[in-house]
């Protein structure tokens, strides 16, 4: 049976701002308080998506969340109509306000794990919504993630979710931007690669010190469990701690894999050579055959890959076998590291070729084309489970994007976030796209 890899992307929702939230993450920090552009990032986002369906690649949309969040809003003490919380937040807590605005849903890398039916028990695919326990902004996302993951998957006998795990920093899990799986074909038994950033419960493993580790190890293994995956088809491997502390606070933001193939920095992990040799081992029990590039840091630093995000990249599998690596244009501003994709693509190996896209708008948050897209690996069956009208097509896109013409703002600065406004257009939007993309009642507007 045909098996695909479809990359589903968060739509970017109209509450975009920089608000400075993500301590640990560079861009974040350091594009606080500029205005920012919705509407450009959300068809910046939308032309993405286009193109790699464009491509061939099978493409689906993920939604974007109800922002600002009132009920988090009201669960910390705010009370009255929406438009009195809005406000009596703005004058007496205007940071809780920012984050219950944030429109980081979009980096749909974080909204769950996934594994396909090839590598779980029941032979179903396993969805766990992720906690993002990290950030509070981030905590807030998880339980419309889940509504909006089962309108999508919504077929009991091949889709299985699992709510996130305790939302306590023990079980800190930000979802597939610490997961890889590596496969033949993505219909095949796999190997699935945990990273985590330090232990919560074994102090033998060393933890950064200056930013946060957001995934602990005891949460990959819970996610493990809950998957059905099996020992031989799981590899746990740790975040080499300095980068951490270097601004990298995913291992999407210094590794990506696809099929066979791990694509890394020499600095990204501790004990890299066991994990190598692990990956190899297991991969090569289900019919693999691992392959590894690393990058040097005498061709690539971490600040240049925390920078330009050249592993915040795509690694995609083309029809003759070879790969296709998707960078954000920082990648091409930046001398050595465009350099070095130069010659990564005229060496022969596997990846051959490069395709640059200008994703500033996320990317100024510190969220590159791999944060953008969640991978959901189906065989044809499974395909056709999915709710269809979020798979994209050349009439969805089409349609999106005059709903985003039609309901997004191309400025948003932080006093705008105390306009009550902004709640009933988000809303409007929000309930049209629900019709346009078939997804039924999923945020709470519609719900209560
Ligand atoms: O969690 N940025 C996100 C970026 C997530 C990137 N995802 C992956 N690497 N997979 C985060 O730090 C910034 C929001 C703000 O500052 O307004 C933010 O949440």
């Amino acid at each position: 049976m045909k098996s695909y890899e479809v990359n589903f992307d968060g739509l970017v929702g109209p509450t975009h701002n920089y608000g400075g939230l993500s301590y640990g993450n560079v861009a974040s920090q350091s594009n606080s308080q500029q205005s920012s552009n919705p509407k450009e990032a959300a068809l910046q986002g939308l032309a993405k998506m286009k193109a790699l369906m464009d491509m061939g690649f099978q493409q689906g949309v993920l939604a974007p969340q109800e922002r600002p969040d009132v009920a988090a809003l009201r669960r910390l003490g705010f009370s009255g109509t929406d438009a009195q919380v809005i406000e009596r937040a703005a004058k007496e807590a205007m940071p809780l306000l920012v984050a219950s605005c944030s429109a980081s849903s979009m980096w749909v890398a974080n909204a769950a794990t996934v594994s396909p039916s090839a590598d779980t028990a029941d032979s179903r695919v396993h969805f766990t919504a992720a906690n993002l326990n990290c950030k509070y902004h981030r905590s807030i996302e998880h339980p419309t993630t889940s509504h909006v993951l089962g309108a999508m998957f919504a077929n009991q006998q091949h889709f299985a979710h699992h709510a996130a795990l305790p939302a306590v920093a023990q079980f800190g899990d930000e979802g597939a931007a610490n997961h890889t799986r590596f496969c033949r074909e993505y219909g095949e038994a796999g190997v699935e690669f945990f990273v985590f950033g330090r232990s919560a419960f074994d102090n033998r493993f060393p933890a950064p010190q200056k930013y946060p580790a957001r995934q602990t190890l005891e949460a990959s293994q819970a996610v493990a469990r809950l998957h059905g995956l099996r020992d031989e088809g799981v590899v746990y491997a740790q975040q080499n701690p300095n980068v951490i502390d270097q601004g990298v606070f995913h291992n999407d933001v210094i590794a990506v894999g696809n099929g066979e193939v791990l694509f890394y920095h020499e600095d990204a992990f501790l004990e890299t050579d066991k994990m190598l040799a692990e990956l190899q081992g297991k991969l090569a029990k289900v019919g693999g055959n691992f392959q590894s590039v690393c990058v040097p840091r005498s061709a690539v630093t971490v600040d240049d890959a925390v920078r330009s995000y050249l592993f915040n990249s795509q690694l995609l599998s083309r029809a003759d076998g070879s790969m296709l690596l998707i960078v954000p244009q920082e990648c091409q501003a930046n001398e050595r590291v465009w350099a070095y994709l130069q010659s990564l693509t005229s060496s022969g190996g596997l990846i051959r070729e490069v395709k640059v896209f200008d994703l500033k708008q996320s990317m100024q948050n510190g969220g590159g084309p791999a944060c953008l897209r969640l991978r959901v690996a189906l065989n044809e069956t499974e395909l056709a489970a999915v709710n269809p009208g979020v798979i994209m097509t050349a009439p969805l896109y089409g349609s999106l994007t005059a709903w985003v013409e039609k309901h997004y703002r191309d400025r948003l600065s932080e006093t705008d976030l105390a306009d009550p406004q902004l709640l009933l257009e988000c809303r409007t939007a929000l309930d049209e796209l629900t019709q346009i993309l078939k997804l039924g009642a999923v945020y709470p507007f519609q719900i209560n």
